[in-house]
C-alpha cells in the first residue's frame, strides 16, 4: 500500500462527489449507436412486454401518453467515461408498466426497433429506478437520442439505457444483450466500475 490522501481516489474526477469512478463530466450529449437510426413513426410505435409464460401486454404510443408520467432529474454514466449530472427527462415509470404483470422472472432483456438489446435485472426496472422516456430538457426526444421512446435506467452504465426500446421479455434465465455478449459486464453498475465481464 503506498500512502493514501483523504479524499484523492488515484482517478480522475473533476471535484464531483457525484461522479463514479474512472469518469468525466461532460457538458455535451454525445451520441451513441452501434447502427443507423431507425424511423419510428409514433402511429406505428408500440412498446410490449411479455412474460415468461407467453402473455403479451401492449401499449400504443397512445397508451402510454395516457399514463401517469413522471419528470425525473438523473444522473448518467457512458462506459466509454462520459458523464452528464443532472439531465431531465419526461416518460412512464416501469413500476406503472409493470404494474399487475404476473411473472416469475428474475430477469429482462429490452430490445430495440433495429436489433440492440440489453439484459438487466427485473428489480432494476422497480421501485423507481427506470422510465420509458419520450422528452429530454422539455423537447421530444430526438431521434439520434432514442426518440421516440427509449428506456432510461440512470443507476447502471448507460448502455443499459435502450434506444428506441419496442419492448421487453420477462425471463426465468439471464440472456446476454448486445453489448453483454461482446464482453461487456452483465450487470453494469458505475460506482464498482463493472464495465466488462469479470469486473
Ligand atoms: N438501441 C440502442 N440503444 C442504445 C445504444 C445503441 O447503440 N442502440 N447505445 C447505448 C450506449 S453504449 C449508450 S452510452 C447510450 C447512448 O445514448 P445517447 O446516444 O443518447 O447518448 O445508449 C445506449 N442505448
Ligand atoms: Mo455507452
Amino acid at each position: 500500500m503506498g500512502i493514501v490522501t483523504p479524499g484523492f481516489q488515484g482517478r480522475p474526477r473533476s471535484g464531483a462527489p457525484n461522479l463514479p469512478p474512472g469518469q468525466y463530466l461532460t457538458p455535451d450529449f454525445p451520441v451513441l449507436s452501434a447502427g443507423p437510426t431507425p424511423k419510428v413513426p409514433r402511429e406505428t410505435w408500440e412498446f410490449v412486454i411479455s412474460t415468461e409464460t407467453g402473455m403479451e401486454y401492449r401499449w400504443s404510443w397512445d397508451e402510454m401518453m395516457a399514463l401517469p408520467q413522471e419528470t425525473p432529474t438523473v444522473d448518467i454514466h457512458c462506459v466509454t467515461r462520459w458523464s452528464k449530472l443532472g439531465t431531465t427527462w419526461q416518460g412512464v415509470s416501469l413500476d406503472a408498466l409493470l404494474d399487475g404483470i404476473d411473472t416469475a422472472a428474475d430477469y429482462a432483456l429490452a430490445h430495440s426497433y433495429g436489433d440492440y438489446s440489453t439484459n438487466l435485472p427485473l428489480d432494476d426496472l422497480r421501485d423507481g429506478q427506470a422510465w420509458l422516456v419520450h422528452t429530454y430538457d422539455g423537447d421530444d426526444l430526438p431521434a439520434e437520442h432514442g426518440g421516440p421512446a427509449r428506456l432510461l435506467v440512470p443507476h447502471l452504465y448507460f448502455w443499459k439505457s435502450a434506444k428506441w426500446v419496442r419492448g421487453i421479455r420477462l425471463m426465468v434465465e439471464d440472456n446476454p444483450g448486445f453489448w453483454e455478449t461482446a464482453g461487456y459486464h452483465d450487470y453494469g453498475d458505475p460506482w464498482r466500475e463493472q464495465r466488462y465481464q469479470g469486473d
